[in-house]
């Protein structure tokens, strides 16, 4: 049989092209779905209580699943409280689905990618919730867009839940709204979680903070291989795969994979006792799609026996913590009147070549011990910070 025979029923279709007009921003999957919507805009609805939230999400209630997202993605602060409460509930229920992110450069065939091994995973009974990780979607649009009108089949699923990257901003934000609609999909019964990200920058780092698995999506041909490698993203990846083998392509996919294959040999690998495997495939066509999936579920058998995976999670959480924590005090620091007022000129002096960074560190970091009775200062001769800060 050619591979062409063995295209299978739910590959998608070669153009989004007609889908776009259904796109609602913000909307999650198919608005059918969600009839209280449809008759009403969202700002004249109840508000729910916690129980609902909570009792809507265990029951598997799409409308109310989405809402809790829109909740936990809300930057107000009644809403953040809220959430955090429902959260709280629905943490227990947490934690059982595999969590797999898929990166590579634009238009590598990350979406194309989703939407076909989403399919193939909804049409074996999975549940499948696919997110997105863009913090430049609030300026572009692009992508957001571009993931609805390439998962064609898949936002019509009904095993399928696609939410697209919510806006925000600043990748921190972004993140956060992630990692908890995350914990919400999983507490909605959804079993797979996929989540895309451009591989570019740092929501790639981010993505890999919050999966179990990251999927590396790759070309041949575009000098990817040693592009990957010099950003350091082929040393985050589980696997990686050289998409688009198919048609002309195919042997030089080939060749690319022999190629990462020969790389990664003197790499380390991201996960302790596995090693990353290299492989082709055609998320157009479906080829190679069912191969990756059995590499995802080796990965889970081994890295669950050896007790990786859940060393893994905790590792995550507590980095998560710990990131709000130094974000929450980041924020104070700066903000703080005391120096707000001095910084502009420590940093003149500082870029004037008058004080040492780590001088101009100190003085502000007693500046605000001083204003706020906190000991943050590590300890240093004070005389020399008070002789440069006399400078000022
Ligand atoms: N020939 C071929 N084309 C593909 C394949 N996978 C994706 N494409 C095409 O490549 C283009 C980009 O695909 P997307 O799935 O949107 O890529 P992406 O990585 O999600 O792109 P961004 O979200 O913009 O970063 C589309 O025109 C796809 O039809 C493949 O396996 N073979
Ligand atoms: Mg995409």
């Amino acid at each position: 049989m050619s591979e062409t025979d063995r295209k299978p029923e739910w590959a998608p279709a070669q153009s989004g092209a007609g889908f776009a007009s259904r796109i609602v921003k913000g909307v999650e999957g198919d608005p059918k779905s969600d009839p209280e919507q449809s008759r009403r805009p969202p700002a004249r609805r109840r508000q729910l209580s916690i129980d609902e939230y909570v009792t809507g999400v265990l029951a598997h209630d799409r409308t109310i699943l989405a809402r809790t997202i829109t909740l936990v993605e809300s930057n107000s602060p009644t809403h953040m409280e809220l959430a955090q409460q429902v959260l709280q509930r629905l943490l227990p229920h947490t934690g059982r689905s595999i969590r797999v992110g898929i990166t590579g450069v634009p238009g590598a065939g990350k979406s194309t990618f989703i939407e076909n091994l989403g399919c193939m995973l909804c049409e074996w009974d999975y549940n499948v919730a696919v997110l997105a990780v863009d913090p430049s979607s609030s300026v572009s649009h692009g992508s957001i867009l571009g993931d609805k009108t390439r998962m064609e089949c898949l936002a019509r699923h009904p095993n399928a839940f696609i939410r697209p990257s919510p806006t925000g901003g600043a990748l921190g934000g972004v993140t956060r709204k992630s990692r908890e609609t995350i914990l919400v999909c999983e507490a909605g019964g959804f079993n797979v979680i996929l989540v895309e990200t451009v591989g570019v920058g740092q929501s790639e780092i981010a993505v890999r903070s919050m999966v179990d698995f990251l999927l590396l999506l790759m070309l041949a041909g575009a000098g990817d291989e040693l592009q990957g490698l010099k950003k350091g993203n082929i040393e985050l990846a589980d696997a990686m795969v050289v998409n688009k083998a198919d048609g002309d392509n195919k042997l030089q996919a080939e060749m690319a994979r022999m190629e990462l294959e020969r790389v990664l040999n003197v790499l380390t690998p991201v996960t302790e006792g596995w090693h990353p495997e290299v492989s082709t495939c055609s998320a157009l066509m479906g080829y190679g799609i069912p191969e990756i999936w059995q590499v995802i579920e080796k990965f889970r058998q081994l890295t669950t026996a050896s007790g990786v995976l859940e060393a893994r999670r905790q590792a995550q959480v507590l980095d998560w913590m710990r990131a709000i924590v130094e974000e929450h005090l980041h924020s104070l620091f700066f903000n703080h009147p005391g120096i707000r007022k001095i910084a502009p000129l420590v940093e003149r002096a500082v870029l004037d070549g008058k004080m040492p960074p780590t001088v101009g560190a100190q003085t502000l970091l007693h500046k605000f011990e001083e204003e706020t009775g906190s000991r943050v200062a590590e300890s240093q001769s004070p005389r020399d910070t008070e002789s440069h800060s006399d400078k000022l």
